[in-house]
């Protein structure tokens, strides 16, 4: 079944760590080619080079910032040449992953920061809105293309001092309920993947660079890694043509819900 991604175009924003960057390892690993987004490039540089050395035949890096539209335009004017723009059959964007994203602080909404609200909401609703835009003229007449968002549990339930975050993440399932509804008949699919508790740099950014308040979200249990995500991307995307999963919620064994944490401690 994996082999259905040997050879195709898989672009992946966020791919500079967590998984993002697991993603590229695993796509590349069966065979996929990459063209990878974020801004930190030597990171995205050094993840490349991962997934060429796991398998991919070919794989990228392009500084991008998906909260501005220039910078999605100029990371999108390089994907198109990456693909053969100007030549007389450029080739299709087969997988889009939009998976750039994340939270930033744990207020709640009387505390909480105008910088930290916009941040989330312009990467995780306005960045998405953004790069799908801008990639769907690569992928429209090529049926059997995957549009992935990476959602989150946050946007099925509410938690304390998570309201901008789940707002955004409750924003990515409608929006891709909508493409869905929108690109029904083109022969593309439109998935959500939600995650619960990953250990990556995801609480790291959230705690603003503190490693041992970041640390303690995941004492006592066993998270998920990056790499468990990254698998659940790659079966999806690797489905039959005619199947779609719409969404699927993917969570440590220990987290029943966001409330409801087993942890040993
Ligand atoms: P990481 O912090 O490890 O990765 C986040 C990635 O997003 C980085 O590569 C970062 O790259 C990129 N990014 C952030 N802002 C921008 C931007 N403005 N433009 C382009 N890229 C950006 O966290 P995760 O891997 O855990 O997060 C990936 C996705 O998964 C996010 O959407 C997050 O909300 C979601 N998620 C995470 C869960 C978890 O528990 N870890 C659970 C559920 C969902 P750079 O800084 O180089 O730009
Ligand atoms: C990340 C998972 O529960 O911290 O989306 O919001 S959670």
């Amino acid at each position: 079944m994996q082999d259905r991604l040997r050879g195709q175009w898989v672009l992946i924003t966020g791919a500079s760590s967590g998984f993002g960057a697991a993603a590229a390892r695993a796509f590349g690993a069966v065979g996929a080619r990459l063209l990878l987004g974020a801004r930190r490039l030597q990171r995205l540089e050094q993840v490349a080079a991962e997934a060429r050395a796991a398998g991919a035949p070919e794989a990228h890096a392009h500084v991008l910032d998906v909260t501005k539209t220039d910078s999605v335009e100029a990371f999108f004017a390089w994907v198109r040449d990456r693909l053969g723009a100007g030549r007389a059959h450029p080739e299709p964007l087969h997988v889009l992953i939009n998976n750039a994203g994340g939270a930033l602080g744990l207020d709640p909404v009387a505390e909480g920061k105008d910088s930290d609200w916009e941040t989330m909401l312009q990467t995780n609703v306005l960045g998405l809105l953004r790069v799908t835009r801008a990639a769907l003229p690569l992928m429209l007449g090529h049926p059997g293309g995957v549009i992935l968002n990476i959602g989150s549990v946050a946007g099925h339930e509410a938690y304390e001092g998570g309201a901008a975050y789940c707002a955004a993440k409750a924003g990515e399932r409608q929006i891709t309920r909508a493409l869905r509804l929108e690109l029904c008949g083109t022969g593309l699919r439109v998935c959500s993947l939600d995650p619960g508790m990953a250990e990556t740099e995801f609480s790291l950014v959230r705690f603003k660079g503190d490693a041992e308040r970041a640390r303690k979200v995941y004492e006592g249990l066993q998270p998920l890694t990056a790499e468990d995500v990254a698998e659940a991307m790659v079966w999806i995307a690797s489905r039959p043509p005619h199947v779609c999963i719409d969404e699927m919620i993917i969570k440590p064994t220990a987290q029943a819900s966001v409330h409801k944490i087993h942890r040993q401690c």
